[in-house]
């Protein structure tokens, strides 16, 4: 137990269970696709903060500096005293540029990956003594409740990152509007949103020289090895990166460089040479279009921040 940070499980005891049998199912599928929340075991935690510090990923960099110009903007439209609870809260960098301004009184991580969720929030608990430090290990793709015994009245999520893209339009709507309800009157939510731009900037930010999206991208095949007993070898696959415009999303694929067949728990999966698992969909909304949805979902635009060249928007809705 760590003495600085509380912790709160909230992965239902099936949820380990229910993982596999929904990784399976998307293998399965035609055509055959996994969930993105199966990247993120320890090791594609850190691949993922490696990818935002690789020159061509301007999301992360972009993000931070309109945090960082922001700051006192949005600490006087979110108010202080608030309790912060970060989705999806990785090495929990981002709340950082915040808290001095917002001084919230309470932050609650919410993480996916356990042990990478207790180091990131032990370090903030250490960095911030005033700070009221709450983990929570969850799947925030699947209907959850705040954890019992946060300080504060006033719930502020901050969902940084562009994490709502792994979302379809219409799933976003869905998490959106439970996320509104998960909110009393008067709550908020911090949204950090990638804007469509360009498609040279997206393709190359998926798609760095050093290789470390495609690395992220194998590791999941790593990962069902080690931790999902598959007999499939990394190396017969490659990663793949483009923007479909028509759909205003980054997809990225696991290619099969031959036919082969893989095993996941006696399953046997047939690949025909060509043929893609469809690892990632990450969607890119113009500033309107995210304001329409989160309209549609029960919330109140508020204010926006976004950068010099347009490429990341910060949200600011109430509901
Ligand atoms: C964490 C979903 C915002 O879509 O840009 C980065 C994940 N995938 N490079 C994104 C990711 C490949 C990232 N999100």
């Amino acid at each position: 137990m760590d003495p600085l940070v509380r912790f709160h499980n909230q992965h239902p005891p099936e949820a380990a269970g229910s993982l596999f049998e929904e990784l399976l199912a998307g293998l399965a599928a035609t055509p055959k696709h996994t969930s993105p929340k199966f990247f993120y075991d320890r090791r594609g935690s850190e691949l993922f903060a490696a990818i935002c510090e690789q020159p061509e990923y301007y999301l992360t960099r972009t993000e931070e500096a309109i945090l960082r110009a922001a700051a006192a903007d949005i600490a006087e439209m979110v108010g202080r005293d608030a309790t912060l609870i970060e989705l999806g809260s990785g090495a929990s960098r981002k709340v950082r540029l915040l808290l001095e301004a917002l001084h919230p009184v309470c932050y609650l991580g919410v993480d996916i990956s356990r042990d990478f969720l207790l180091a990131s929030t032990h370090r903030l608990a250490k960095d911030y003594p005033w700070l009221e430090v709450h983990a929570a290990c969850a799947d925030f793709t699947r209907p959850m409740a705040w954890p019992e015994g946060l300080a504060g009245e006033r719930p502020v999520a901050f969902f940084p990152g562009s994490s709502i893209g792994n979302f379809t339009p219409e799933e976003a709507k869905g998490f959106l509007e439970g996320l509104a309800t998960l909110l009393p009157a008067g709550g908020g939510l911090l949204i950090g949103v990638d804007l469509i731009k360009d498609r040279a900037i997206l393709d190359a930010a998926y798609n760095d020289a050093a290789g470390v999206t495609a690395a992220f991208n194998l590791n999941l095949l790593e990962r069902l090895r080690h931790e999902f007993e598959a007999e499939v070898e990394p190396q017969e696959f490659r990663h793949s990166a483009f923007y479909n415009e028509a759909d205003s999303r980054i997809e990225m694929h696991l290619v099969s460089l031959r036919n082969q067949a893989i095993r996941v728990a006696g399953e046997r999966v047939d690949f025909e040479e060509g043929e893609t698992l469809h690892t990632e969909s990450s969607y890119k909304y113009s500033i309107p279009g995210f304001r329409k949805l989160a309209g549609g979902a029960g919330f109140v635009p508020r204010a926006y921040w976004t950068d010099r060249h347009a490429l990341f928007c910060i949200h600011y809705l109430e509901v």
